[in-house]
């Protein structure tokens, strides 16, 4: 055991407890036939919480973590802390990107080796311990290499060394039994279209998607492969702007069926969507695959990360998920961090069991709402027309036999209200 830790017990369900504990996470507990912990599939982001130094772009450091350097004695201490991290919380499983998990060597061989012996390190903490992977991903867009993005890179050198880099942490993944394999393309966009072809770097990055995908076919990795979309931050402009960008894009590079989506709160918003919004064009689309729950600040337009802490809008988020079924080989990751005031280890056990907590009431309202059935009914209400058979004849007609017979019946469509008050009330009695 490390240090760290020192003074926090395992938290456990206990909704009278005035401390650290679940007050709406029970993973036991049954809810639409499955336990909660096998519909949450709740997942710590190693980054946020063992990697980030709580900078922001006024202001260095604020953390002072004993892991913090450069070694692989640290790396090693930092691992033993996440998984004591996990076991606190007995989170089903975490998320890594290779940068946060080992340092950077001084030459590309010298890097893998620290990442190949870190990864045998965890596998061996494994062992004892029920925390699994969710997905690995490559950070390809901290280190100066990649200022003019990885695949998209003006240089094909960098595009050969981002895609050593994927195929390295694609092997750790499947060696590690990860349930997806996750890209999210930082830099893959633009700051000036004065120096960008655009056109090129978006087949570039194509042919980069395609290479991931033919890797993985590769090496029998049976995950799914989820891209990440974000509009901006740290680009100006990324491609892979929001779920239906993406799905042109998959749809160009002959990728749809292949790529599934990790959808993110913070980047829905940031793309002037609603998180719910993101998820259904994905279900509706085919392509939902996973979740990075957080919320930004509503005030600073800006990505911060912060623990989802909204139970309606977490609701509308998990009934979208639960039409398609719930989750498959996805998750709630919580790429979230903290403020960098919360200095103190019990913040960060604090951050993740409230949060937990929050998606536990939001998914619990979703399944109410969702047995309720008066949501959906008066949905399926709204279209009855269409599925009559008068209704269906119309799309298998066309515009000249329409006009005809709009003027031969007399056709007299009346308005039909809405009804949005209603339906929000009706949500109001469930969240
Ligand atoms: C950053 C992204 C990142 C991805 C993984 O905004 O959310 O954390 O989830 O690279
Ligand atoms: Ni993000
Ligand atoms: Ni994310």
């Amino acid at each position: 055991m490390t240090e760290f830790f020192k003074d926090i017990s395992p938290l456990s369900y206990d909704p009278k407890s005035t401390g650290l504990a679940f007050h709406h996470y029970n993973p036991d507990e049954v809810v639409a036939g499955k336990r909660m912990e096998d519909h949450l599939r709740f997942a710590v982001a190693y980054w946020h919480s063992f990697a980030w130094p709580g900078g922001d772009p006024f202001g260095a450091q604020t953390f002072e973590r004993p892991w913090f350097g450069d070694t692989m004695d640290l790396a090693k201490l930092k691992a033993d802390v996440a998984f004591e991290m996990f076991d606190l919380l007995n989170v089903p499983f975490f998320c890594w990107h290779d940068a946060d998990i080992r340092p950077e060597g001084d030459s590309f061989a010298q890097s893998l080796r620290n990442f190949e012996e870190i990864i045998d390190y965890m596998i061996g903490k494994m062992e004892s311990s029920k925390t699994k992977l969710l997905w690995g991903t490559a950070n390809l867009f901290s280190h100066r290499r990649f200022m003019s993005g990885a695949a998209t890179n003006p240089d094909p050198e960098i595009f050969a060394w981002s895609a050593a880099t994927v195929k390295n942490c694609m092997d750790a993944t499947h060696k590690m039994g990860g349930q997806n394999y996750v890209l999210w393309g930082g830099r893959e966009g633009y700051e000036t279209l004065l120096n960008t072809d655009l056109k090129r770097e978006r087949q570039q990055a194509g042919r980069f998607l395609q290479m991931a995908v033919e890797y993985k076919h590769k090496i029998g990795f049976k995950g799914a492969v989820l891209v990440e979309p974000k509009p901006q931050e740290p680009s100006k402009h990324q491609y892979d702007y929001d779920v239906a960008t993406v799905y042109g894009f998959l749809k160009e590079f002959g990728l749809e069926g292949e790529v599934q989506m990790n959808i993110e709160q913070g980047h829905a918003i940031l793309a002037g969507h609603s998180f719910e919004h993101e998820l259904a064009m994905a279900t509706s689309l085919g392509i939902f695959g996973s979740i990075d729950m957080n919320r930004n600040d509503y005030q600073s337009g800006w990505d911060t990360d912060q623990f989802p802490n909204n139970v309606p809008e977490v609701a509308l988020a998990y009934y979208e998920v639960l039409k398609v079924g719930g989750f498959t080989t996805g998750g709630t990751n919580f790429d979230a961090k903290l403020r960098r005031q919360s200095l103190d280890p019990v913040d960060l056990i604090a951050g993740h069991a409230g949060a937990m907590d929050v998606c536990a009431r939001g998914f619990k309202a979703a399944v109410a709402m969702q047995e309720d059935g008066t949501l959906e009914a008066m949905r399926a209400e709204r279209y009855a027309g269409w599925d009559s058979s008068g209704g269906k004849s119309v799309l298998e007609s066309d515009f000249v036999s329409i006009a005809a017979r709009v003027l031969s019946d007399g056709i007299d469509p009346q308005p039909r209200s809405g009804r949005q008050e209603i339906l929000e009330n009706i949500v109001n009695r469930f969240v």
